[in-house]
This record gives structure tokens, C-alpha cells and sequence, in this order.
């Protein structure tokens, strides 16, 4: 899944892609790179992030949506309202990619598919003291109650996504990446985004023994690195800015699982 944001403030490519021809030569560039999926979103949800008004969010995406899938991309709407889901179904969207997981019934109504994906609180205090007792089992629970909820409500392809960054200190994204096989022991299809996020940095620092966090635009390593680690781990969609060189690691660790098999 590659990600085309049109928004002013996304934490890593904010502004690249306001513009709705860039974007959407941006997505269809992703998609001749071998994304399966162009996700489309017009509302940051970075942490501190102020909300965007619907129609605000809607003139963002929509006609990036409409090009992409004229242009026979298959779209995912990164939305968490239920009339921007909409309306991008109707404009050809086929996978409502919600960090609230609360449009399930939007999913159903529309027949669409549905990511499920967990956070604690929202964008604006979801980095303020989070706490879990157990932080897996957590995850897990609260994404299996809202998975099989949108199956009951009649969704027929839904993914589980464990949020990392939204609601977790460094190590419980970390205790999530490790411990992916608890998610994809629920049987649903698992989708893991980790591109460029902040956790990466210190993870850079940690691996390259010094203080220096590298910004945003300089985790390559570690997204690929964390991307090669969820596919191995049995997740079956990764959310990546860098597309080109996700799909030569994906292809060379499905490789390395052929021949391990
Ligand atoms: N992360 C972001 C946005 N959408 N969707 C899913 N399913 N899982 C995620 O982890 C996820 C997501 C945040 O990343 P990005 O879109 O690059 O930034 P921003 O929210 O600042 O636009």
C-alpha cells in the first residue's frame, strides 16, 4: 500500500501533494512501482494534529480519488468520517482505511472493504501518558471485537492494523512489532505501517549507537527494516512512502520464504 497524502501537514511528506494533479501523478507513479494499493487521505493524523472539517477533507480527496481509479488504481480512503468514506466508495474507493475503526458500518453499507486499526484516544492526545497493562493483548482484543464486527455487519475483506505511533511509547510499538504473530494467529489478514515514523528514528539511534534521531525523511533503513520484518512475521499488507524499494525487500523475503519452505 502506497500512501499519497493531500494535506498541508502529514508529518513526513506534508505539502508535497496538496496540489490534485501531483497527487495524482504521485499515486499513479506508487502504483507503476508496484503499490497494489494508492491509500488517499486528507487529514493528518500525526500526533497534535487539529481536525479537518469534512468539506475541507472531501475537496482534498475526492478528485484525487476519481483520477487514481480512472487511471485503474485500486484506492484505500485513509479517512475516520463517515461522509468522506462515503463519497470516496462512490468515486471508486474500494478499501476504507480507518485509524478510528469505527466505519465499519459504512464498509457494510457500501461494500467496501475495511482496515481496522487500533488506537488509544485521538490524534490530538493520543501521545499523552499512554499506558496498558499488557499492550499486545490489548491491541489484539480491541482489533478482533471490531473485526469481527464488521464481518457480522456483513464486510467482506477487513484487515487488522496494530496503529503503530497512535497511542504507544517507543516500546510498545516495538513489543507489537515483535510480537505480530498474536495478531496474525487471529486469522485476519494483518497490515502493519511503520514508514518513516518517529519510533524508526530512535530505532536508528539505538542500532547506530549515538544520539543523533534522524528526521523523517531519512529512516529508509528502518522502514524497509521494520517492512521486511512484519512480511517475515506473516503480515500481509505494509503502508510505505517508499514503494520502489518496499516491493524489492517484500519480493526478496517471499523469495527467501519459497525457498526455506
Ligand atoms: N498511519 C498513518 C496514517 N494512516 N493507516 C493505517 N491503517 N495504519 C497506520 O499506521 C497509519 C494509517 C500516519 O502516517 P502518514 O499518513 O504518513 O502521516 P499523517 O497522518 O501525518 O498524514
Amino acid at each position: 500500500m502506497g500512501v499519497v497524502n493531500v494535506t498541508p501537514d502529514s508529518f513526513s511528506d506534508g505539502g508535497r501533494y496538496l496540489d490534485h494533479a501531483a497527487a495524482i501523478a504521485h499515486g499513479r507513479d506508487l502504483a507503476a512501482q508496484g503499490a497494489d494499493i494508492v491509500d488517499v487521505g486528507g487529514e493528518s493524523t500525526r500526533p497534535g494534529a487539529e481536525p479537518v472539517p469534512t468539506d475541507g477533507e472531501l475537496a482534498r480527496v475526492l478528485p484525487v480519488v476519481e483520477g487514481l481509479v480512472a487511471a485503474g488504481v485500486r484506492v484505500s480512503i485513509d479517512t475516520r468520517k463517515a461522509e468522506v468514506a462515503e463519497a470516496a466508495v462512490l468515486a471508486g474507493a474500494s478499501l476504507i482505511n480507518d485509524v478510528s475503526a469505527t466505519l465499519a458500518p459504512v464498509a457494510a453499507a457500501t461494500g467496501a472493504g475495511f482496515v481496522a486499526m487500533h488506537m488509544l484516544g485521538d490524534p490530538r492526545t493520543m501521545q499523552r501518558e499512554p499506558h496498558y497493562d499488557d499492550v499486545v493483548a490489548e491491541v489484539r482484543d480491541f482489533l478482533v471485537e471490531r473485526a469481527e464486527a464488521a464481518v457480522a455487519a456483513g464486510v467482506g475483506e477487513v484487515w487488522i492494523d496494530p496503529g503503530i505511533g497512535f497511542g504507544k511509547r517507543i516500546e510498545h510499538n516495538f513489543d507489537l512489532l515483535a510480537n505480530l504473530d498474536v495478531l496474525v494467529a487471529t486469522g485476519f489478514p494483518v497490515l502493519v505501517a511503520t514508514s518513516r515514523k518517529s519510533s524508526l528514528g530512535v530505532l536508528a539511534a539505538r542500532a547506530d549507537r549515538t544520539t543523533d534521531v534522524p528526521p523523517a525523511h531519512d529512516r529508509l533503513e528502518g522502514s524497509l527494516a521494520t517492512a521486511a520484518w512484519a512480511l517475515w512475521r506473516g503480515a500481509q499488507m505494509v503502508r510505505v512512502h517508499e514503494v520502489t524499494e518496499t516491493v524489492r525487500v517484500a519480493r526478496r523475503v517471499r523469495a527467501l520464504e519459497a525457498s526455506a519452505a
